[in-house]
């Protein structure tokens, strides 16, 4: 784990060897902790069938949102050990709280940690959420397996923006599913390998052995909640803000980052459609866009897709930009575009 620090594969969250340590430690979500009872809750459902202008959703995200679910779950079971021990001897988490998830529920041998560095339970595959029940109840003790994945490396050589190291590690500043959950702007040199996705990535799980072996195998009711979500319209997810904001993407796992990120996503996943019928949802974000990053990503997008009515698009809005950094945004996607004929026809 140190190393990963020194690396800075985790620089985009406030994690810290600190946080490392309280992570290893539940007696900090509950005091006298004893034991963890580790759950992995199948969610693998179909893939969604990709569609022109549609961009991809990782299928953690795109129904109700798993960490209210979860919790539920994991709430009525250890309502189930008080009721039982007699007092209250319990503390539910998923995901949000300082545990190593992944950790635990491997030394509890729920599974192993795979290469695309997600626990991969046997029979279920890596398609499962993760929840913990912490008890200061003694309980007896499972065994760690004592499986990996050997000689597999198929996740390593899938995943588009060579995050996965093949030794168990990840730089996770250059995962999908933290790009486009990122505040801030994506780095222009990893736009293109995010393709269309819009919201976290599922490649190097889609591509894993044993989690094809494992099929679709969701205990948790993982549909998604409409078509807006499965492939969600570019163009539409673009424009997303307000009501359609609230109405759609709130109680998803998509929501919580707000409307801007999921533009910004949108705008990259147009840019690398290359497809010329998104230049006007592009151009009228660019011109009129509240937010700099979703206009300096409209930008960049029509610079990939540079055809001359992108060009003209990104020259008229050079001369009325106000923000440095969407300005510096349009001369970076104009740059190698200068020589093109603009009197080319769209
Ligand atoms: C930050 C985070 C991310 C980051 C970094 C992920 C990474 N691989 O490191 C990003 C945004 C990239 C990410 C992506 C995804 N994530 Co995520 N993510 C988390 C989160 C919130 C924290 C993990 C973390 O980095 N913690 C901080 C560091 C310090 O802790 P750690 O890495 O767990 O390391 C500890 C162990 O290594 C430990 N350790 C090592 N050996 C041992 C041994 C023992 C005995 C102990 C006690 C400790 C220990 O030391 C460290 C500190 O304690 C967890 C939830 C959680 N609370 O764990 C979900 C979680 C890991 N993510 C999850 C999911 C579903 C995803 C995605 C699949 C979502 C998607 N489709 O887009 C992708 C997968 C990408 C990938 N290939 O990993 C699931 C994984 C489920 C599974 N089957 O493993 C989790 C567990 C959430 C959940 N409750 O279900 N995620
Ligand atoms: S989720 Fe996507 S980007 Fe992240 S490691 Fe897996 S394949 Fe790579
Ligand atoms: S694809 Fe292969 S190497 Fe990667 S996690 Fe799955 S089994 Fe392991």
């Amino acid at each position: 784990m140190r190393e990963a620090f020194t690396r800075g594969d985790l620089a985009t969250w406030p994690y810290d060897r600190a946080y490392a340590r309280k992570a290893a430690a539940p007696e900090g979500l509950l005091p006298g902790a004893r034991c963890v009872i580790c759950v992995a809750i199948p969610y693998a459902t179909p893939p969604a069938r990709p569609a022109p202008l549609r961009g991809r959703v990782s299928r953690y995200a795109w129904s109700r949102d798993y960490h209210r679910r979860v919790r539920a779950m994991l709430v009525q079971i250890a309502a189930r050990i008080d009721a039982a021990a007699g007092g209250s001897v319990t503390a539910v988490a998923c995901d949000t709280k300082p545990i190593a998830e992944r950790a635990f529920a491997a030394r509890a041998g729920l599974g192993w940690i795979g290469k695309h560095t997600n626990l991969i339970a046997p029979r279920l595959g890596s398609f499962v959420f993760l929840g913990e029940i912490v008890t200061t109840l003694d309980l007896a003790l499972d065994e760690p397996l004592r499986t990996s994945c050997g000689r597999c490396s198929r996740c390593v050589a899938a995943c588009p923006t060579a995050a996965l190291r093949g030794d168990y590690t990840i730089d996770a500043t250059r995962c999908i599913a933290d790009l486009t959950q990122r505040k801030d702007g994506i780095p222009r040199e990893m736009r293109p390998a995010l393709g269309l996705w819009v919201w976290g990535c599922d490649i190097c799980q889609e591509v894993c052995p044993p989690t094809q072996l494992a099929g679709e195998s969701a205990a948790l009711e993982n549909r998604p909640l409409s078509e807006m979500m499965a492939t969600p319209s570019l163009v539409d997810l673009l424009k997303v803000r307000g009501d359609e904001f609230a109405r759609s993407f709130r109680n998803t796992a998509m929501g919580w980052r707000g409307a801007p990120v999921l533009r910004r996503n949108a705008a990259v996943a147009l840019g690398n459609s290359l497809d010329r019928s998104a230049v006007s949802a592009l151009r009228e974000a660019l011109g009129g866009d509240s937010h700099p990053i979703v206009r300096g990503h409209a930008a960049w997008a029509l610079g990939r897709i540079a055809s001359p009515a992108a060009i003209a698009a990104l020259r008229s809005s050079l001369a009325s930009e106000a923000d440095a950094g969407v300005r510096e945004e349009i001369s970076l996607a104009l740059e190698p575009l200068q020589s093109k004929n603009t009197l080319e026809r769209p």
